[in-house]
């Protein structure tokens, strides 16, 4: 037995489903990238769109790579169970808004035909940070990426999501069809900009008029999103199958937690996700610096400290009390100081959530998993932050701390000398780096500090920046990252 519309109504009644005609919803999104995070975000909030009455917003979703999710939804119409857990009890839910799975390169055109419909009127994503295909440090299009580079000779059939959002805008523009709004979802600093720059500088590359249309007609508001949201394991989908009665391929695990924050700049119709929790503002950047400094920043230390120090999961991490004290120090001390707060947020109690949402023990977050793709979140996460303090006169120590644990990690062995899966663009990168290190920590910091689209130019020049660095980095190698973390000096 499989998850399925069949099924629905043999389902324990405390288990909420879709109650609005499935049948009816037309499609108003296109989602890029529809991965766990999407299914507990986006279409959480999409889904009480639905069932309060307004049909226009069904999503397709799309994969660029793996056929993965198609294969576990599509055999259950699109639909999933998404598992609420708070560390006291699970709250289970039938989700209703997907309806329909691509995989991009099994049919490029035809997703681009999805995209160009004119009932779409939002295209969101979730790609993760390398998807933009751009350059961490200064946020232009990476020209030399090898699926831009792919992309621009066939813009018919392209990999990334900047060749489809293109490839989809010039059908539109061509038919005549206004263009959707481009919705980022993903973790990137000032990310509609960012996107924004992105996709005009191909437009243009393809076609200079081309580009000036996106730059006049495309909206692509900036979002901050958050939801803790660990990839789901066998054990997941043992424990859904148990609660249903029923198999479903691919539930989703996440917090009680959610928010969404969205520039309100749509150039056509949108669902009211406001009426759902969502808040729509003039200036998204004060709560996305907030998320991403003291959210992310404190996840990506959590992960490279925790990892070597052992924990797999961030509550196990958080459980370690040194380690706690040193995240929550990095927050008030060194990050929180940094922000413009948005209006009317109380930063003390902000970070007194996000200590709390780390600790719930029902979310297995793997540190692993937060680990991967260090060279895209770094600079958003912590160098951002390191700048400020440093053009402030101020001191960097966690954060230090933070950057070497990422060194430390990325050289792929830990500190038993077991192997890391270290996943990352820049992996290979980071091989020749460790090998040409030999073991010594100043040669490994100076030669990761030489990576541009990671550190910039400013940060490796300045000693205020490469000395606690690498004075972490060589405790780190000396004594280890326990013994590390518990002799930093109290704030
Ligand atoms: C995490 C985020 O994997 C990661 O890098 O830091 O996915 C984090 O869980 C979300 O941004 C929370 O909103």
């Amino acid at each position: 037995m499989r998850l399925s519309p069949d099924v629905l109504p043999k389902l324990a009644s405390t288990i909420r489903r879709p109650a609005y005609d499935r049948n009816r919803v037309t499609t108003g999104i296109v989602h890029l990238g529809i991965g766990a995070f999407h299914r507990a975000h986006q279409a959480a909030y999409t889904e009480q769109v639905l069932a309060n009455g307004d049909l226009r917003w069904g999503i397709v979703g799309a994969s660029l790579r793996s056929p993965d999710t198609r294969d576990a939804l599509n055999p259950q119409r699109g639909l999933y169970t998404l598992n609420v857990r708070s560390g006291t009890g699970d709250d289970l839910a039938i989700i209703g808004a997907i309806k329909d799975v691509l995989v991009a390169p099994e049919s490029p055109s035809a997703l681009i035909e999805t995209m160009a419909r004119a009932d779409v009127k939002i295209v969101t994503l979730t790609v993760t940070e390398k998807g933009y295909c751009h350059d961490p440090a200064t946020g232009e299009l990476n020209e030399n990426h090898p699926d831009i580079v792919h992309d621009l000779a066939h813009p018919q059939a392209p990999r990334s999501a900047v060749g489809f959002l293109v490839e989809a805008l010039a059908k539109r523009r061509a038919h005549g069809v206004k263009p959707f709004t481009v919705l980022c979802c993903d973790n990137l600093p000032s990310n509609g900009k960012t996107v924004r720059r992105v996709v005009t500088r191909f437009a243009s590359l393809r076609d200079k008029a081309l580009g000036d249309y996106v730059a006049r007609e495309v909206k692509f508001p900036s979002t901050m999103v958050d939801r803790i949201v660990p990839a789901t394991t066998d054990e997941d989908r043992s424990m859904i199958a148990q609660a249903l009665g029923t198999t479903d391929a691919w539930p989703v695990m996440t917090e009680p937690f959610t928010q969404w924050v969205i520039e309100d700049d749509f150039g056509d119709a949108r669902p009211a996700w406001e009426q759902f929790g969502a808040e729509l503002v003039n200036d998204v950047e004060p709560y996305e610096h907030m998320k991403l400094r003291l959210l992310n920043g404190s996840h990506s230390t959590l992960a490279y400290l925790g990892y070597l120090a052992g924990y797999q999961t961030v509550a196990e991490a958080m459980s370690d009390p040194a380690l706690a004290q040193l995240i929550s120090d990095l927050m008030e001390y060194e990050s929180a100081p940094t922000l413009h707060m948005p209006p009317g947020a109380d930063v003390a109690a902000y970070r007194a959530s996000l200590l709390q949402r780390f600790r719930n023990p029902a979310l297995k977050h793997r540190t692993w998993q937060i680990a991967m793709d260090g060279s895209q979140k770094l600079p958003q996460r912590l160098l951002g932050t390191a700048r400020d303090r440093l053009a402030a006169g101020q001191s960097i120590d966690r954060i230090a701390l933070g950057v070497a644990a990422w060194m430390r990690y990325v050289t792929g062995l830990d500190e038993k000398g077991a192997p890391i899966d270290v996943r990352d663009p820049l992996a290979e990168r980071f091989k020749a780096i460790t090998s040409a290190a030999k073991g010594d920590p100043e040669a490994l910091a100076q030669a990761l500090f030489g990576i541009e689209t990671i550190f910039g130019q400013d940060l490796p020049r300045d000693p205020r920046f490469t000395g606690p660095v690498v004075a972490a980095l060589k405790a780190l190698y000396a004594k280890g990252a326990k013994a590390t973390i518990a002799a930093m000096p109290k704030a």
